[in-house]
């Protein structure tokens, strides 16, 4: 080390192998019961917004009475990490699956309620985002004017069109969240709100949703200060519960539940998705693995042998969409899933 630069102060970084980072061995949280909902609920306060949302809502179910409404949850929730939030713990996800999932539905006739992830990808405006196909890459100037450019007429006249429609005929309500406590609020105020659509209403459950978060109790209010020489930041979060079998059992008992299941490891993709559907008895869990979730997804159902859904070499460069592929399949089960309630509706 040369002697003049002054060695780096010794950060205590803790050390010990990876694989021990995180306890595996714990048992799984169980499927949350009336008490935890009830202890969740009346701890956490309700978004400030959620009255006036819900009212949003209720309307558009009542204008579509008669009609498959389909509820896609999309992008990823938030864990706050201080009451004035500064610092926050993302779960991954930039709502390509969400959005273009809601754009075949939409255009096989469902009603679509967005629950997004506020600034993720919503259905059309996904194709010009910001940054990945800047919508300005497609403009230039003529005459003084901005016109689109003639090679992208066909494909964004195309775009627009299903986006007009879909708002002409009031298809589509975009209803966005950020953090887990917003979500799970509206989960929760739109599942009852659907219940008199019974059979006909579809859940898709798309989003990433935290699975830890910090409780009211444990929350700073002030953003945490970083003490200079690197002290350690050491928070304890408290299991998210698990309200998917509140929604299955008691939010939306006649509703057909859609869950996705996201794994890295695909030693264990098939075994969590079957765990999940024995844990919580919906009707479909779809897995789907981070690095390969752009062209294979596979439905696991009861009583049934999973379902490869993948897109071929071709299909991938001729860049199909594996979503055109999903959501027939998920239509289809719809279908049956109404057909089979009508004996009890
Ligand atoms: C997906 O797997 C989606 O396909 C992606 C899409 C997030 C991978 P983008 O296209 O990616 O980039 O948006 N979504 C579900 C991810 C997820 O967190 N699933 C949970 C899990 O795998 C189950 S649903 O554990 N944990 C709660 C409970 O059990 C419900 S969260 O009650």
């Amino acid at each position: 080390m040369d002697s003049h630069i002054p060695a780096p102060p010794t950060r205590r970084l803790s050390t010990g192998a990876l694989k021990n980072a995180i306890d595996r061995s714990t048992p799984l949280l169980p499927p949350a019961l009336e008490i935890d909902e009830h202890n969740y609920f009346d701890n956490n306060e309700p978004p400030e917004y959620l009255e006036s949302m819900a009212k949003t809502a209720e309307e558009f179910v009542r204008f579509h009475s008669k009609n498959r409404i389909v509820l896609v949850t999309s992008g990823g929730t938030t864990v706050p990490l201080e009451n004035q939030t500064v610092r926050f713990i993302d779960n991954f996800s930039a709502g390509t699956r969400g959005a273009t999932s809601a754009e075949y539905l939409l255009e096989n006739g469902y009603a679509v309620i967005f629950l997004h992830r506020q600034f993720s990808l919503l259905p059309y405006s996904r194709h010009y985002s910001h940054s990945t196909n800047c919508f300005l890459d497609f403009m230039e100037e003529r005459d003084g004017k901005v016109v689109v450019d003639p090679q992208y007429q066909l494909e964004m006249l195309s775009v627009l069109r299903k986006y007009q429609h879909a708002k002409s005929q009031n298809l589509l309500l975009l209803l966005p969240f950020t953090t887990i406590n917003q979500y799970l609020h509206t989960l929760r105020a739109l599942s009852e709100i659907l219940q008199p659509a019974r059979s006909r209403a579809l859940f898709y459950l798309a989003a990433a949703v935290s699975d830890f978060f910090v409780p009211p109790s444990k929350i700073p209010e002030h953003k945490i200060q970083s003490k200079a020489g690197g002290s350690k930041l050491t928070m304890i979060l408290d299991p998210v519960p698990k309200f998917l079998n509140r929604l299955v059992d008691h939010w939306a008992p006649s509703a057909m539940i859609i869950s996705f299941k996201l794994e890295t490891d695909s030693e264990i993709l098939l075994s969590k998705a079957r765990q999940a559907l024995d844990r919580y008895s919906h009707q479909l869990v779809i897995g789907n693995l981070l690095q390969t979730r752009k062209y294979e997804v596979v439905f696991v159902e009861p009583d049934l042998p999973e379902v490869w859904i993948r897109l071929s070499n071709k299909e991938n460069a001729d860049s199909i969409e594996i979503e055109s592929k999903i959501i027939p399949a998920v239509i289809e089960r719809h279908t049956a899933w109404i057909e089979k309630s009508k004996d009890t509706e």
